[in-house]
């Protein structure tokens, strides 16, 4: 069947380079997977430190924005697009409070991650964010729209 506007919602989710350093990138791909999110965009990217400031233009003028910025862009990220109904939302719930120990277990700050400065992953806060963060990080053809036969099965 035809899906509606609201099973396309879209969210941007990286895994920042400590969760690639660390061997993360396969559990918090499952963890979207098996929920019934659907992969339409993936890329490795190291991203240059220009690149980086333009990802967290929002954040310019905080005391840790160099820092970040820096860390951002110190090796692979894994550039990701997620589709499905409220994704936007579960995906953050999934991801977890900013600060990894205020993070509740069974999220992946909550079992991975100790810092906030190292929290492994980034995920697009809302509508608005994740359409301008999929635009920077992505080309439009590098999005693919198809059919799983596992749709039928989610909606
Ligand atoms: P993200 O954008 O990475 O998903 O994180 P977020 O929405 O949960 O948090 P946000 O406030 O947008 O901050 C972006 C990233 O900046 C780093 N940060 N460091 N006090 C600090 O040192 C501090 N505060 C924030 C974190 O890596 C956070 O994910």
């Amino acid at each position: 069947q035809e899906l509606s506007a609201a099973e396309l919602e879209r969210t941007f989710i990286a895994i920042k380079p400590d969760g690639v350093q660390r061997g993360l990138i396969s559990d918090i791909i499952a963890r979207f997977e098996k929920k019934g999110y659907k992969l339409v965009a993936i890329k490795l990217v190291h991203p240059t430190k220009d690149f980086a400031e333009k990802h967290y233009d929002d954040l310019k003028g905080r005391p840790f924005f160099n820092g970040l910025t820096d860390f951002l862009s110190s090796g692979p990220v894994v550039a990701m697009v997620w589709e499905g109904q409220g994704v936007i939302k579960y995906g953050r719930k999934f991801i977890g409070a900013t600060a990894p120990l205020a993070s509740e277990p069974g999220t992946i700050r909550g079992d991975f991650a100790i810092s906030v400065g190292r929290n492994i992953i980034h995920g697009s806060d809302g509508p608005e964010t994740a359409k301008d963060e999929i635009a920077l990080w992505f080309k439009p053809e590098e999005i693919l729209t198809y059919k799983k036969e596992t749709d039928k099965w989610l909606y």
